[in-house]
């Protein structure tokens, strides 16, 4: 290993397709892939580590833990790291982000402060519930620090106001769980920026997760308390975070109490997710889950709730998270007279292959994965596949959620074989899904177009390459 070339980790970065060649690192080595890539028996997704450190992928997809592997890796070796460790600065005191939780390397930021990212789209359906590490995060302020011992949650009845603990949410009450999606409205938002810019974070396909979500009913909780959601007086309930502005206001958000009537039981405030306490980024130690509502609703550290005549005040229920046409730009949009965004529409997309993939020469078919879903709790029916752009179609093959069509709150995540046109150089793969509404996705970006880049919904298109 001694005598080998030193690289940096940007000349790594340089080396991500395979005209630059793919190189990865391991420990301190540097290794050129690009011949074995045809050989990986877990195909394409080895390309989601190019230009980086392989060991986070390893550590997800465990079968490479064992010597044969490192020494198939260790005869790619071309050289050595010159700068591993990653010296960090002084912290700075007054950065009001000194106290952020530690995140998985696999997540791909699209901002770092506050943190929002997303995991690498060809991991995305391979789980149906989507690992906590894994889950996309969109913070739109530092992660406040709670200290369990001092956590307290603020009820704010008709009569009384009533503080909870941690402890009271976990022993006075039935613990009840719900598997449901998480979508930033936001989400696919890169598409719509193609068509003409808009104002947002650049999501890609993943800014959705499915996760298992366990707590105490909404009902329960107000039920305890004397509360009877029926007959409560407001019209929205109102919920607010433990994260702050510079001056002080909360991150908030509320949704109608016919809605909230409707969901019932279904809306949660949880203590966990997936079996253990929700981690840090993720709403720690309590959020609220509004099942088939849109995730700016679902506030994270949760701190207040309270009814009220009016929708939460914060900017982000009434300056944000609103649809407009295609011609209202940021000139003459006005905020007041939109709704706001609460159950979302139908969506799907194809998580594998990516855009710009190289389909194997003389591959017949296509395997796509993929996942849909739609809000509002309303189950996927059908997912439609095409391989030549849209002009035939083929059904995928659904896997059963385990929820009813009318109470479909987690995705549904599909497969299909796919054939490939003959003798042509390049193809767009596409999807689109049908809700059990009938609901279907809109063919393009174009019509759907609006300055926030919300609600970004048409047909998923994946172009490849074939090799004629
Ligand atoms: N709650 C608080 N307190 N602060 C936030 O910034 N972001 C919201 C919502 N709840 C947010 C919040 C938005 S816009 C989304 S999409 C979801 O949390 C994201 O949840 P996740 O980070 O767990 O994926
Ligand atoms: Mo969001």
């Amino acid at each position: 290993k001694h005598g080998l070339p030193t690289y940096t980790q940007a000349d790594v970065a340089a080396h991500s397709t395979r005209e630059s060649g793919i190189w990865v690192t391991y420990g301190n080595g540097v290794y050129d892939i690009t011949d074995y890539l045809d050989m990986h028996p877990g195909g394409k997704k080895i390309l989601m580590a190019a230009g980086k450190s392989i060991e986070p992928f390893w550590s997800v997809y465990s079968v490479h833990k064992s010597e044969d592997i490192y020494e198939t890796l260790e005869s790619y070796r071309i050289g050595n790291i010159t700068d591993v460790a990653v010296h960090k600065g002084k912290v700075d005191e007054n950065d009001p982000y000194k106290n952020e939780p530690q995140r998985s390397p696999l997540l791909i930021p699209s901002s770092e402060k506050p943190y929002n990212a997303e995991p690498p789209q060809e991991m995305l359906a391979d789980n149906f519930i989507t690992p906590s590490h894994l889950f996309f995060v969109r913070n739109h302020l530092p992660v406040p620090c709670i200290n369990l011992k001092d956590y307290s949650l603020d009820l704010q009845l008709p009569s009384c106001s009533i503080s909870l603990t941690f402890e009271d949410l976990q022993t006075k009450f039935k613990k009840t769980s719900v598997t449901a999606v998480t979508q930033c409205a936001g989400n696919r938002r890169s598409e719509m920026v193609k068509v003409k810019p808009v104002k947002g974070l650049n999501w890609g396909i993943a800014a959705i997760g499915n996760a298992k979500w366990s707590g105490v009913t909404l009902e329960e909780l107000l039920k305890f308390h004397g509360v009877d959601i029926e007959t409560v007086r407001g019209k929205y309930i109102v919920f607010e975070g433990l994260d702050k502005q510079e001056d002080g206001t909360p991150y908030g958000a509320s949704i109608p109490l016919e809605l909230a009537r409707m969901l019932k039981n279904d809306i949660v405030i949880a203590y966990e997710m997936n079996g253990t306490e929700i981690p840090r980024d993720h709403g720690y130690p309590v959020r609220v889950i509004i099942p088939g509502v849109v995730g700016a609703r679902q506030v994270k550290w949760l701190k207040k709730i309270y009814f009220s005549t009016e929708e939460s005040t914060s900017h982000w229920q009434r300056s944000d998270y609103k649809g407009f046409n295609s011609s209202v730009d940021w000139h003459n949009v006005n905020f007041d007279k939109s709704v706001s965004i609460s159950q979302l529409p139908v969506t799907s997309a194809i998580c594998d292959p990516v855009e710009g993939a190289e389909i194997e020469q003389g591959a017949t078919e296509v395997t796509l994965k993929g996942y849909a879903w739609s809000g509002g709790g309303r189950g996927i029916i059908r997912v439609d596949v095409s391989a030549d752009g849209g002009k035939t179609w083929h059904e995928a093959k659904l896997k059963p959620n385990g929820q009813t069509p009318y109470k479909s709150y987690a995705w549904t995540l599909w497969e299909a074989d796919v054939p490939l046109p003959q003798n042509v150089k390049e193809t767009t793969l596409v999807c689109k899904a049908v809700d059990i509404s009938y609901n279907v996705q809109p063919d393009s970006v174009e019509g759907i177009w609006n300055l926030r880049g919300c609600l970004s919904n048409a047909w998923h298109r994946v172009n490849v390459k074939l090799s004629a």
